[in-house]
């Protein structure tokens, strides 16, 4: 089968589950062609099963405002005529949803019927697609997909609270390579982050403000004040200096360190202790995935999909929204003495195996048959 899929290419969870989706079914034999603006981050090796398409957006002064989606569904008509791809894969509705359904009816006046799967992946249906600006727009390519799949139980059930959606959603959570996220690392080079004694605390994600980057700070702070500990910040975004800012304050500019944007997310979960995540809003929080799949303990708020992820009291803590003394309590029980910290790594890991690759990608394969046979 040969598959076109559409994502953003940057750092953002959608664009790296649609990379890794693409890279485990190439390796099943299907021929996967990303068609997006810019190679994807996690892309690293195009074979004779990868192939990569980029969408370009030439520049004219009429307009204020490029248009991105009329570049992509020529592009995906182009591609799909020329490589005979026989099904589209959009993750992210806003606006991939859309121009795929802009090609298809494209495609369909020369006589091509390809179906258009959709992936929700969260803020495109809980933040940017709820909005009035886009709302007709979403809900109408939702309901013109073919098949359409949300990353958790939680997303599907926003969608179905906040569209007027017709079309059954299936779930299929996101997924990890537990082999890239084993320790194979004999040294973690812990000691270039910390002090032998110091507990090594991380953050990972692109710094909005519906991550709650005020709140990993406090969560810290407190957790200084009684073990020994460093903070890894990693990614870049708009709350980075306010955080900066922030710490300076506090007076623990030097127990954090700001990383931005890495690639080598996997060495850094390889010397930490614990994972935080205070989202506002999170579908699913792939990166305490990542972070459980390196057997890391994660304290999270409950909200969205992280309580499919992130077990309370097994791989970690969940706790309301905002309620920064008590992830602080609870980042301190898991970090209080080492036995503790070991089962709770070693659980995080256990949990983490039920979403891997393996067991995820053949329900995706699923839902091309099922979206074959209805187009
Ligand atoms: O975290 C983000 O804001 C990026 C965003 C994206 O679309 O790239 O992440 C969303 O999709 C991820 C992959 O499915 C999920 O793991 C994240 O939970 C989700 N983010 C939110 O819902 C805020």
């Amino acid at each position: 089968m040969k598959i076109g899929m559409v994502c953003y290419p940057t750092f953002g969870g959608s664009g790296v589950v649609a990379t890794e989706l693409g890279i485990a079914l190439a390796d099943k034999g299907y021929e996967v062609h990303f068609i997006t603006y810019k190679q994807p981050v996690k892309l690293e090796l195009l074979s004779h099963h990868i192939h990569f398409h980029e969408v370009v957006v030439p520049q004219y002064p009429l307009f204020q405002y490029q248009p991105y989606e009329l570049a992509l569904s020529s592009k995906l008509v182009n591609v799909v005529r020329e490589h005979k791809l026989d099904l589209l894969h959009v993750h992210y509705a806003i606006p991939h949803a859309y121009a795929g359904y802009m090609a298809k009816k494209m495609l369909e006046e020369v006589g091509i019927k390809i179906p258009m799967v959709t992936t929700l992946h969260g803020t495109d249906i809980t933040l940017v697609g709820n909005h009035p600006f886009y709302k007709p727009a979403v809900t109408f390519s939702i309901n013109k997909s073919d098949a359409v799949t949300s990353v958790s139980e939680s997303l599907k059930n926003d969608t179905l609270r906040l569209f007027d959606v017709q079309r059954e959603i299936d779930v299929v959570p996101n997924f990890i390579d537990l082999e890239k996220h084993t320790n194979t690392f004999t040294d973690c080079q812990r000691g270039m982050m910390a002090q032998e004694n110091e507990r090594i605390i991380t953050h990972v994600s692109n710094l909005r403000p519906v991550k709650r980057i005020m709140d990993v700070i406090a969560v810290f702070y407190k957790i200084q004040q009684s073990i020994p500990s460093k903070l890894i910040m990693v990614g870049e975004g708009p709350e980075k200096e306010g955080a900066e800012a922030l710490c300076h304050k506090l007076g623990i500019a030097d127990k954090v360190l700001f990383l931005g944007n890495s690639d080598e997310v996997n060495k850094i979960l390889c010397f930490t202790d614990l994972f935080l995540l205070p989202s506002e809003k999170e579908s699913f929080g792939l990166s305490a995935l990542e972070a459980m799949a390196s057997g890391v303990p994660v304290v999270s708020t409950n909200t969205g999909g992280l309580p499919e992820v992130n077990e309370h009291g097994i791989s970690g803590y969940l706790n309301e929204i905002g309620d920064v003394e008590g992830m602080a309590a609870h980042a301190l029980a898991i970090l209080k003495d080492e036995d503790t910290l070991k089962q709770f790594k070693k659980r995080a890991k256990e949990s983490a195996t039920k979403f891997q690759t393996d067991n995820i990608v053949p329900l995706y394969e699923a839902v091309y048959e099922k979206a074959l046979s209805v187009a």
